[in-house]
């Protein structure tokens, strides 16, 4: 019997790292900055204190970074926080961007 040594094979490990992306809050000169704060605190979870500081950099700014997600979660969130301005006449805008 004759003893065949079949070759090591060593699974290659890849591991990726889960994209992340950005979520971005524009600036307008339409949308009440209280109305602004409640979509960052009810749709983006942060506090008053962050949901007054995003708000403001984007007032004066043009744009500011919201919080960062996976993919489907970002767009998710951007779609519903567009919508809660569109349903209210505002122009408030959300985008997601990939992260660097
Ligand atoms: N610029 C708006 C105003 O003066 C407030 C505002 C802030 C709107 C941030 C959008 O992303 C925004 N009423």
């Amino acid at each position: 019997m004759s003893e065949t040594q079949l070759p090591t094979l060593k699974p290659e490990l890849k591991v990726e790292k889960p994209k992340l992306y950005k979520v971005i809050l524009f600036n307008d000169d339409f949308t009440p900055r209280e109305f602004v704060m409640r979509v960052l605190t009810g749709e983006f979870r942060l506090s008053e204190d962050q949901s007054y500081r995003v708000m403001m950099t984007a007032h004066r700014k043009g744009v500011c970074v919201v919080s960062v997600y996976p993919r489907d979660v970002a767009e998710t969130k951007a779609t519903r926080a567009t919508d809660a301005g569109r349903a209210m006449g505002f122009p408030l805008r959300f985008d997601v961007e990939p992260e660097e």
